[in-house]
Protein backbone atom coordinates (compact mmCIF):
# COMPACT_ATOMS: atom_id res chain seq x y z
CA UNK A 1 0.00 0.00 0.00
CA UNK A 2 1.62 3.75 -0.98
CA UNK A 3 2.41 5.75 2.41
CA UNK A 4 -0.13 8.75 1.49
CA UNK A 5 -3.25 5.86 0.96
CA UNK A 6 -2.07 4.35 4.02
CA UNK A 7 -2.08 7.68 5.75
CA UNK A 8 -5.27 8.72 4.26
CA UNK A 9 -6.43 5.54 5.80
CA UNK A 10 -5.30 5.97 9.33
CA UNK A 11 -6.79 9.59 9.15
CA UNK A 12 -10.31 8.09 8.59
CA UNK A 13 -9.70 5.29 11.47
CA UNK A 14 -8.51 6.88 14.10
CA UNK A 15 -11.57 9.21 14.69
CA UNK A 16 -13.72 5.54 14.30
CA UNK A 17 -11.40 3.75 17.39
CA UNK A 18 -12.21 6.55 19.32
CA UNK A 19 -15.69 5.91 19.76
CA UNK A 20 -16.02 1.92 19.51
CA UNK A 21 -14.90 -0.24 21.92
CA UNK A 22 -11.21 -1.07 21.44
CA UNK A 23 -10.46 -4.63 20.36
CA UNK A 24 -9.55 -7.05 22.81
CA UNK A 25 -5.39 -6.33 22.55
CA UNK A 26 -6.28 -3.19 24.38
CA UNK A 27 -4.82 -2.60 27.79
CA UNK A 28 -1.78 -1.47 29.63
CA UNK A 29 1.38 -3.89 29.73
CA UNK A 30 3.61 -4.91 27.36
CA UNK A 31 2.31 -5.65 23.64
CA UNK A 32 4.66 -7.38 20.99
CA UNK A 33 4.46 -6.97 17.43
CA UNK A 34 6.13 -10.10 15.61
CA UNK A 35 8.07 -9.70 12.19
CA UNK A 36 8.17 -12.22 9.73
CA UNK A 37 8.29 -12.26 6.25
CA UNK A 38 9.07 -8.30 5.91
CA UNK A 39 5.76 -7.66 7.59
CA UNK A 40 4.54 -6.62 11.26
CA UNK A 41 2.23 -8.83 13.07
CA UNK A 42 -0.01 -7.75 13.73
CA UNK A 43 -0.28 -4.50 11.36
CA UNK A 44 -2.86 -2.97 13.07
CA UNK A 45 -2.27 -2.33 17.22
CA UNK A 46 -4.08 -0.47 20.02
CA UNK A 47 -2.62 -0.50 23.18
CA UNK A 48 -3.17 1.25 26.75
CA UNK A 49 -1.80 4.67 27.44
CA UNK A 50 1.30 3.89 29.39
CA UNK A 51 2.49 0.39 27.51
CA UNK A 52 5.27 -1.06 26.11
CA UNK A 53 5.46 -2.18 22.56
CA UNK A 54 8.49 -4.53 21.77
CA UNK A 55 9.27 -5.99 17.98
CA UNK A 56 11.07 -8.90 17.54
CA UNK A 57 12.57 -9.67 14.07
CA UNK A 58 11.94 -12.90 12.79
CA UNK A 59 13.88 -12.76 9.67
CA UNK A 60 17.29 -12.82 8.58
CA UNK A 61 17.68 -9.86 7.31
CA UNK A 62 17.80 -5.99 9.13
CA UNK A 63 14.69 -4.50 9.98
CA UNK A 64 13.57 -1.40 12.48
CA UNK A 65 9.84 0.19 13.54
CA UNK A 66 10.33 3.80 12.99
CA UNK A 67 7.39 6.38 13.43
CA UNK A 68 6.78 7.36 9.61
CA UNK A 69 5.78 11.23 9.78
CA UNK A 70 8.58 12.29 12.11
CA UNK A 71 11.00 9.47 13.11
CA UNK A 72 10.89 10.80 16.88
CA UNK A 73 10.42 7.83 17.75
CA UNK A 74 11.96 3.91 17.06
CA UNK A 75 13.58 1.17 17.41
CA UNK A 76 17.43 0.66 16.82
CA UNK A 77 18.31 -1.88 13.90
CA UNK A 78 16.90 -5.15 14.76
CA UNK A 79 19.45 -7.86 13.02
CA UNK A 80 18.14 -11.33 12.99
CA UNK A 81 16.53 -12.56 16.14
CA UNK A 82 17.10 -9.33 17.83
CA UNK A 83 13.86 -7.22 19.61
CA UNK A 84 13.45 -3.89 20.79
CA UNK A 85 11.14 -2.28 22.89
CA UNK A 86 9.46 1.76 22.77
CA UNK A 87 7.76 2.68 25.82
CA UNK A 88 4.71 5.42 25.15
CA UNK A 89 3.74 7.94 27.82
CA UNK A 90 1.53 10.59 25.21
CA UNK A 91 -2.04 9.07 23.38
CA UNK A 92 -1.74 9.06 19.78
CA UNK A 93 -2.09 7.28 16.22
CA UNK A 94 1.13 6.41 14.01
CA UNK A 95 2.35 5.22 10.92
CA UNK A 96 5.54 3.59 11.20
CA UNK A 97 7.51 1.42 8.82
CA UNK A 98 10.87 -0.46 8.50
CA UNK A 99 13.39 2.56 7.44
CA UNK A 100 15.46 -0.48 5.15
CA UNK A 101 12.33 -1.61 3.29
CA UNK A 102 10.21 0.96 2.04
CA UNK A 103 6.96 -1.34 1.85
CA UNK A 104 6.46 -2.09 5.20
CA UNK A 105 4.37 -0.74 7.59
CA UNK A 106 2.27 -0.85 10.34
CA UNK A 107 -0.30 1.28 12.61
CA UNK A 108 -0.03 1.68 16.13
CA UNK A 109 -2.91 3.61 18.68
CA UNK A 110 -1.91 4.82 22.08
CA UNK A 111 -5.70 5.02 23.41
CA UNK A 112 -5.92 7.31 26.27
CA UNK A 113 -9.09 5.61 27.83
CA UNK A 114 -9.13 2.03 29.01
CA UNK A 115 -11.89 0.02 27.58
CA UNK A 116 -15.19 0.24 28.58
CU1 LIG B 1 12.71 -4.07 7.18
Amino acid sequence: MRPALLLACLALAAPALAVVNLPPDAGIGVHTVDIADLRFHPQVLVVGLGSTVTWVNHDDEDHTATDFLTQQWGTDVLGAGQSGSVAFAQPGAWVYFCVFHSGMFGVLVVAAEPPA
